[in-house]
């Protein structure tokens, strides 16, 4: 019989090899004819399966919350910096990209597994972040440089609401809502930031769904997905501030003496 030579690349996403592409099986003439949203095609990308509306739903109001915060955090500050240096789009967007990680906006999949497993092993939220502290650990998903106790962070607040009012249950984010009582019970910055929230709800929203399975759910949680809905939010804000800059035609950028501290 035909023997197939052996292909140096497997991919179970996407095929562009018929009429027309297909993402994870579904034509886009379907995509398209029945009205799915980024959410949907989120879903099928990157989860290789169609989610029920509330969950593509929320997937999107992750993507616009997220879309951007303002001019002074650290990936609009790179971005801005580098479109100033005169730098195209792509290297614009990328300078602002690699500052998220552990501090900023990265620490969606970080809290996720820590909550998870702490949650999962009946930790009290008091011996959870007490491990956390004995190891050296911040708890990822805690903390905000300008938001506290009493200047909640309203995004959290709109994806706390959402879940409540549509997920089958909440029980990850009600932890960390226990959880940040006690942090905040330790300082009034230690909230319950949009990583947290994100990473804590999307843990519900995979064992709530009933789309996936257990092996799957660890998955998700062990390889990282969840970052990338902050990653695939910000750089539409990251894009913004790369046309603003240019629209504005702002100058090279330097930082002003005075705001360094020389010192030996
Ligand atoms: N402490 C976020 O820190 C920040 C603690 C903690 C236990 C914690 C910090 C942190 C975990 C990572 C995380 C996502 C670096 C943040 C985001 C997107 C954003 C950004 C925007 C947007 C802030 C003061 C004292 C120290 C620390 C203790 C702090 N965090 N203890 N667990 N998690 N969080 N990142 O204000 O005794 O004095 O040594 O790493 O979840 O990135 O809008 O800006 O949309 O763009 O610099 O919202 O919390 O505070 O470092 O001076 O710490 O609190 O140990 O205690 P700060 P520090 P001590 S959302």
């Amino acid at each position: 019989g035909k023997v197939r030579a052996p292909t140096h690349i497997i991919s179970t996403i996407s095929d562009d090899r018929g009429e027309e592409p297909c993402y994870a099986g579904v034509a886009m003439s379907s995509i398209v004819e029945q009205g799915y949203g980024v959410g949907d095609v989120i879903s099928l990308l990157w989860f290789k399966r169609s989610l029920p509306r509330y969950c593509t739903k929320f997937i999107e109001i992750c993507v616009m919350l997220c879309a951007d915060h303002g001019p002074c955090v650290s990936g609009a500050h790179n971005t801005i910096v580098t479109a100033r240096a005169g730098k195209d789009l792509v290297s614009s967007l990328v300078s602002g990209l690699l500052t998220i990680g552990p501090r900023f906006g990265g620490a969606v999949d970080d809290a996720a597994r820590y909550f998870k497993d702490a949650y999962d092993r009946g930790l009290t939220p008091y011996e959870f972040v007490e491990s956390m502290k004995k190891k050296g650990i911040r708890v990822p998903g805690i903390g905000h440089r300008i938001k506290r106790g009493d200047n909640r962070d309203k995004r959290v607040e709109l994806l706390q609401l959402f879940a409540r009012t549509n997920f089958p249950s909440v029980k990850y984010m009600e932890y960390a809502v226990q959880v940040e009582a006690y942090t905040l019970s330790k300082a009034n910055n230690l909230v319950l930031n949009v990583d947290g929230a994100i990473g804590t709800l999307f843990l519900d929203l995979l064992a709530g769904s009933g789309m996936f399975a257990k092996q799957e759910i660890d998955e998700i949680v062990e390889i990282g997905y969840l970052n990338g809905l902050f990653v695939l939010a910000r750089s539409i804000g990251l894009i913004g501030h790369t046309f603003d800059q240019k629209r504005l035609k702002q100058p090279l950028y330097r930082h002003p003496w005075e705001d360094v501290l020389y010192t030996k």
